[in-house]
């Protein structure tokens, strides 16, 4: 790798085939899709006007309460003919979305790329797996009783979705909300209100009422007054594990309000181990994409890497030197590898902790003087207890591990109470077997970058201070959206019902 650019972004000009996917999941196909966007991408892209924060939430609470029982009662089909319909409309303007990506949340190309790529993905898979999951069941039971089960919308599902994946995971938490048979009120981060607006601008044009899928922006008030509020029945939120718990608190304060669900996605102090047999070329490519892609701003990024002492003095140099190739500068430009971070205040409190341990500063780059680029920067550790606190940037700490102390390692790293993802670089099948059987985490990589997560084969998300699950993307998301019922009917003469009654006859 030594002075090699990695992640190495080819211009449109030298477009060139990857020996292997990228982090993102680039292939052929992508980067020549990748190479016309990029060359329809107008940088002074008119990203249009920001629209308005809601400050009273009741009156689209109303609306989408009234627009429930028509949007739930329809076919699942009709719904998720919807979704795929959404998926086409986001493909054919995919310019425009990546657009957005890269001038409102500050993506690179291939990120805004691989986002637009995420929220397809998500709109197929649910639509499949609501075609697959949610009709009604016949359950099997003693003679002469029919049990049948069906998933059935809750009523109005509030999304709160994050600005690193503005696009995708918004699409992602709405558009299982909707085609459970839910509506959403959808409260976008207020950095990315825009790529929000035009997503449902889109989902309306794909057939979705406006009454069913609404969108509220605003800040953490209007996030608070919409999950207090009774007539919300269930709330899918990704963001930070502080919030996450002050949903959950405000879910139940009011005694009278039904228990509703929240599916929680929060933060992770993600964790790489690494032995003396792993390929060290290929550690330090995961390493880059894992801590330094899309500037950190990743949940599944790595946060802690642990080197056996015995390499760890090799591994640090080459990891020095693969820092070098590293382009930061302004996401639209092909070549950026990382981009500025998303606002002031997360500049802040990434250069306050930088500089906290610039003792301890194993290399730093040199970035732009205007604009918020933190340094990507590598930060040496005494101990791996000594890492508690997720720090949503460029900034990997590293610190070593004692041979024959593998088992350890990953107790210390479960005990940190975080579970996101971990990442292992062995060759030896017994150290990965171990680290399966023992890790507490919802995504575990093998001998491979530890983020971009492909939804329907890598079903995301964590346990513990990391969220609720279901993990989004995988087959058990949708059924935590639904109200599950079953009805039972005594079908003998003597309960009144001398027939079996069939699905038709009973609307599923
Ligand atoms: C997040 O950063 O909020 O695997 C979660 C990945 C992404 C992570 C999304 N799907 O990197």
């Amino acid at each position: 790798v030594g002075g090699k650019r990695h992640p190495s972004i080819p211009l449109p000009e030298d477009l060139f085939m990857p020996q292997r996917k990228n982090s993102q999941g680039l292939d052929l196909e992508d980067w020549r899709v990748l190479k016309r966007v990029t060359e329809g991408i107008d940088e002074r892209a008119d990203i249009g006007p920001e629209p308005e924060a809601v400050t009273d939430v009741a009156p689209l609470l109303d609306q989408a309460a009234a627009a429930f029982p028509h949007w739930s009662a329809l076919p699942i089909e009709e719904r998720a003919a919807c979704l795929d319909r959404l998926a086409d409309i986001y493909e054919e303007r995919r310019g425009e979305l990546m657009a957005l990506a890269v001038h409102e949340a500050n993506k690179t190309i291939p990120d805004a790329l691989a986002e637009v790529r995420e929220a397809i993905d998500f709109c197929r898979y649910y639509a499949a797996e609501a075609r697959d999951k949610l009709v009604p069941q016949e359950l099997p039971g003693p003679t002469g009783e029919a049990n049948i089960l069906r998933m059935e919308g809750r009523g109005v599902w509030c999304c709160i979705s994050p600005w690193n994946f503005p696009l995708a995971i918004f699409t992602g938490q709405v558009a299982a909300a909707l085609v459970t048979g839910n509506t959403v009120i959808a409260k976008p981060a207020p950095q990315t209100p825009r790529i929000a607006a035009a997503a449902v601008r889109l989902a309306h044009a794909a057939g979705i009422p406006a009454d069913a899928l609404i969108l509220c922006p605003g800040g953490p008030e209007t996030g608070a007054a919409l999950t207090g509020d009774p007539r919300v029945a269930g709330v899918a939120f990704t963001g930070s594990t502080a919030t996450a718990k002050a949903i959950a608190r405000s879910l139940l304060d009011d005694e009278n309000r039904p228990i509703v669900p929240l599916i929680a996605e929060t933060g992770g102090v993600n964790t790489m181990i690494v032995d003396s047999t792993a390929l060290p070329e290929q550690v330090v490519a995961d390493v880059i994409t894992s801590a330094f892609g899309s500037a950190g701003q990743r949940c599944s990024a790595l946060r802690l890497l642990l080197v056996q002492e015995e390499v760890a003095e090799r591994m640090i140099a080459m990891l020095s030197g693969a820092m070098d190739g590293l382009v930061v500068g302004d996401p639209s430009d092909p070549k950026t590898d990382v981009g500025p971070v998303i606002d002031d205040a997360a500049y802040e409190k990434l250069m306050g902790h930088r500089a906290a341990m610039e003792d301890r500063w194993l290399k730093t780059l040199e970035v732009p003087a205007e604009g918020r680029f933190v340094p990507p920067t590598l930060i040496r550790l005494d101990s791996m207890d000594d890492l508690n606190t997720e720090w949503f940037g460029p900034l990997l700490h590293v610190a070593t591990w004692k041979s024959g102390k593998l088992e350890e390692t990953v107790s210390r790293i479960n005990a940190k109470g975080f579970g996101l993802t971990m990442g292992l670089h062995s060759r030896i099948a017994r150290a990965s077997e171990l680290v399966e059987a023992r890790a507490h985490v919802g995504n575990l990589y093998v001998n491979r970058s530890m983020i971009g997560a492909i939804v329907g084969s890598q079903p995301f998300g964590g346990e513990g201070l990391s969220g609720t699950g279901p993990k989004a993307g995988g087959p058990h998301y949708l059924p935590r959206f639904c109200a599950e019922r079953v009805t039972s009917i005594d079908t003998t003469s003597a309960g009144g019902n001398a027939t079996l009654l069939s699905l038709d006859d009973i609307g599923g």
